[in-house]
């Protein structure tokens, strides 16, 4: 165990105070808390104002968990979600958790078969998805003989169940008793340091630890709700994601807080719930940043409460930090950003409340240990130096679902996971992210894998070969590009190949950085990519 008391100069260990590690399960940890908070509110749908007070959650989420079990699901099944950001994703997912069934979520964004690719890799028995998608989607389940439980919210279809009936049905099943170290809670998708998405096995326990990390005293400015105080989020960041998941969800109702939910962004709603909530906490990616910091309707009062902005998922230029803290103008606002991972469940460094430097990623939470190796010796190095950042701590996965090479290749035989993100600390043991040494592109703080687009542009019937890299975007931070060589004597055109990929990927994976044609595409003596050198001639 990592303990902010453990010396050895090479490692860098949290400043703050130990955490309690509480061994209980998610569900335990959090309706505790929930029950507590009675009649104040704790989800609205930022659209219908559909609200849930937080004395319904353990209900609702013990009603959709006990009806899983009847309609015959088992502790260790795992349910497929593919639901926009709505009050009822917290029920769906705690009380998949409360007996012990896995989920697995999916962006609602997905084409049917990008969905279809995660569910079938992760063994799904049952799904559950909006009613708009659930006629895409049925003739690909149709195709897993293990599926055969069709759940699908926000309207009735022949042939599924509604999630609205499995809410208002009163049943009871017992909390299933789960190994927290080892059973998963969440079984979210990540390419990790190179190829394609793999399952990311995160527990009970790192998820409920993690929490427990992020919520030490001096972490964070977010207080829990008292009689006279609630804190109120606005919460745009998607809950298939582990930073809204958690960061956003989970600890927000730990904390007691009115979270407005938004299903998806749209620039004038997210300005509209702004100024009818007041948010007092924020979470948001750079590219949100950069859309505030940029917007030409922003109303002072909007943010008159505001008192913690969160940014994470991406590097967050310091030109834009300080644009928003320039419009913003408040000196109770504190811009914190947050660093981590899906495998680290996901987080490892906050900004510190006290000596937060823009540009910094900032510190490892309670019981994180961090260190940076060099990328040629694998040495440990000191202050200043860049290399490999690598963390250990409780939050660390459990390892990806049934790939023990891919784990194997981040997690070392001591246990420290070794992230793919090159970054330095400075004196005060700040870090900072630099560059990224895996092949990951970061589309609005959310993943896209370069192996699964060079796989998809390779199956072109002119497509030679391929490789994929992210370069430099302003609105999205960064967008995918592809490298093509063609077959021989073909023609086919930059827009057409983008049109290929529009048609068949999520719209965030697109190819908005461009189509570029090589001769050939620069490759290592043993065949891999030198993404290096296609990024350094951007
Ligand atoms: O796996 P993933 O998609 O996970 C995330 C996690 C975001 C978090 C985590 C903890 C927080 O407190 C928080 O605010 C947000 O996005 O992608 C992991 C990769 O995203 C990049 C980095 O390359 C990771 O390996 N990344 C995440 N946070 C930052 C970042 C950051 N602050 N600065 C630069 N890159």
């Amino acid at each position: 165990q990592i303990s902010h008391n453990s010396t050895d100069s090479s490692i860098v260990y949290s400043e703050l105070p130990d955490c309690h590690l509480p061994n209980v399960s998610l569900t335990q940890y959090l309706f505790e808390k929930t029950d507590e908070f009675g009649h104040k509110v704790a989800l609205e749908c930022g659209i219908t104002g559909r609200k849930y007070c937080y004395n319904q959650i353990r209900q609702l989420s013990v009603r959709f968990g006990s009806a899983l079990i009847r309609m015959g699901l088992k502790k260790g099944d795992v349910l497929g979600v593919v639901l926009p950001n709505c009050p009822e994703w917290a029920f769906v997912f705690l009380g998949s958790t409360y007996v012990g069934v896995t989920v697995t979520p999916a962006n609602p964004a997905y084409t049917a078969v990008e969905v279809f690719r995660q569910f079938k890799a992760a063994e799904i028995k049952a799904v559950l998805c909006h009613s708009q998608i659930a006629s895409m989607l049925k003739p690909k389940l149709n195709n897993m003989s293990t599926v055969n439980i069709f759940i699908t919210a926000f309207g009735h279809i022949d042939g599924w169940v509604s999630l609205e009936d499995l809410l208002s049905a009163d049943i009871y099943s017992e909390e299933a008793q789960v190994d927290l170290d080892n059973d998963p809670l969440i079984l979210p998708y990540s390419s990790g340091t190179t190829g394609l998405p793999k399952g990311v096995i995160l527990s009970h326990g790192n998820v409920v630890n993690n929490l427990c990390q992020y919520h030490v005293p001096g972490t964070t400015r977010i207080q829990a709700a008292c009689n006279d105080y609630q804190e109120k989020y606005v919460s745009i960041l998607p809950y298939f994601h582990i930073y809204g998941l958690v960061v956003t969800l989970l600890s927000g109702l730990w904390y007691g807080a009115h979270i407005t939910i938004l299903p998806r962004f749209d620039p004038d709603l997210f300005l509209r719930t702004l100024a009818s909530v007041k948010p007092t906490v924020l979470q948001l990616v750079p590219p949100l940043i950069s859309f505030l910091a940029n917007s030409s309707n922003l109303d002072r009062k909007m943010f008159q409460r505001l008192h913690t902005v969160m940014s994470g998922a991406a590097p967050l230029g310091p030109s834009i930090a300080n644009k928003l803290l320039e419009r913003i103008n408040s000196s109770s606002l504190f811009l914190q950003e947050g660093y981590g991972l899906t495998e680290t469940s996901p987080i490892s460094h906050v900004s510190p409340l006290k000596g937060s430097q823009i540009g910094s990623c900032g510190k490892p939470i309670s019981r994180t240990a961090v260190k940076i190796l060099d990328l040629e010796t694998g040495a440990s190095l000191p202050a200043d130096l860049e290399g490999e950042l690598c963390i250990k701590g409780p939050q660390v996965m459990k390892g990806y679902y049934k790939n023990k090479e891919a784990t194997a290749n981040m997690i070392d035989e001591e246990g420290w996971l070794h992230t793919g993100d090159i970054a330095k600390y400075d004196s005060g043991k700040r870090f900072y992210i630099v560059d990224r040494l895996k092949e990951l592109i970061k589309v609005k703080g959310l993943q896209v894998a370069p192996s699964e687009l060079e796989d998809l542009l390779r199956s072109h019937p002119q497509v030679m070969d391929v490789a994929v890299i992210g370069v430099p975007d302003e609105r999205t931070g960064e967008a995918p590009r592809a490298y093509v060589v063609l077959k021989p004597g073909s023609n086919v055109s930059e827009k057409s190949l983008s049109n290929f990929v529009a048609e068949r990927a999520a719209p965030y994976k697109h190819l908005h950085g461009g189509v570029v044609f090589l001769g050939t595409i620069p490759k290592s003596a043993t065949g891999k990519i030198l993404r290096r050198e296609l990024k350094s001639a951007i």
